[in-house]
């Protein structure tokens, strides 16, 4: 998908009045060198107040290139503060969405907490399309029917900026804090669930952390994917068959120490387990 969007890009034009290349191209690099060496950094809206969405953006798509570059491949673009319990924690009214990257899922069943910079684990439903969706205009029932299967999953989110604290720009810019992912085992049609109704337990150490249902995101995890196939067309992009998108955290999202035991259970799509070493 990406090589496409990299050609829209570039027709698309930056207005007189915002931020030049080199600037977008420094922001990226900061943000990336960040994640790279696994170290927090000021926001950066600190330095440039002025920062619009469309810019923010920009550098996440300086980022994306980057990885790809690096010969990282996205296994799909995902949503991010879709429920109120999200916006609510982050302090941040509107979805945005950013792009997960091979090298993000994890495999075995633990995770390192030296790998990250203050991770914390958020539950989703996870959707793979069997044909492409071109907005803008697309709904729920348009998803629902070009779904091949859900998945759930446990998002590991790595915002790189100090104490997790930033703002909307700020996030975007930042790939919606994309850092890892671990999908469940059990895959379903989405007609097999009500996946409104579908409930959500995230529990450490044996103890319910949070909880919640799919309808938590923006009421249903089917209107999310649609809300992304629209955002994703004012840049004329589409979402493709195959790819993996995450709908957004159901749950409010729990940051990790060493020792902790992650499990969270679906209703109907069975549990995702991890542990957190050192
Ligand atoms: C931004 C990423 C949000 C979600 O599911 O809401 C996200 C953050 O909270 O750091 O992935
Ligand atoms: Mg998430």
């Amino acid at each position: 998908m990406w090589p496409q969007s990299l050609q829209v890009q570039e027709e698309y034009k930056l207005g007189e009045d915002t931020m030049n290349k080199e600037i977008i191209e420094k922001l990226g690099r900061h943000l990336l060198d960040a994640q790279e060496n696994r170290r927090e950094v000021s926001k950066i809206t600190t330095e440039h107040p002025e920062l619009t969405v469309e810019q923010a953006y920009d550098i996440q798509e300086q980022i994306v290139r980057s990885k790809l570059e690096q010969g990282l491949r996205i296994i799909g673009p995902k949503m991010g503060l879709t429920s109120q319990a999200k916006m609510k924690q982050m302090n941040v009214d509107d979805p945005i969405y950013g792009y997960v990257f091979d090298n993000m899922v994890v495999t075995g069943q633990d995770i390192s907490l030296s790998d990250y910079i203050h991770p914390k684990v958020e539950a989703e439903i996870a959707f793979v399309l069997g044909q492409d969706i071109q907005g803008p205009g697309i709904t729920g029932a348009q998803v629902l029917a070009a779904t091949e299967y859900v998945i759930p999953a446990l998002e590991i989110i790595d915002s790189r900026y100090e104490n997790f604290q930033f703002t909307l720009p700020d996030v975007i810019a930042d790939n919606a804090s994309s850092s890892g992912v671990i999908f469940g085992n059990v895959i379903k049609r989405p007609e097999q669930l009500e996946l409104d109704l579908l409930g959500v337990t995230l529990s450490i150490n044996g103890k319910i952390k949070d909880l919640g249902a799919g309808a938590a995101v923006v009421g249903h995890p089917a209107h999310s994917v649609a809300m992304l196939a629209n955002m994703l067309a004012r840049k004329g992009l589409k979402l493709r068959a195959g790819e993996i998108i995450l709908t957004g955290g159901i749950t409010g999202a729990i940051l990790l120490s060493e020792g902790d035991s992650v499990s969270a259970r679906f209703d109907g799509l069975g549990s995702v387990d991890f542990t957190v070493g050192a």
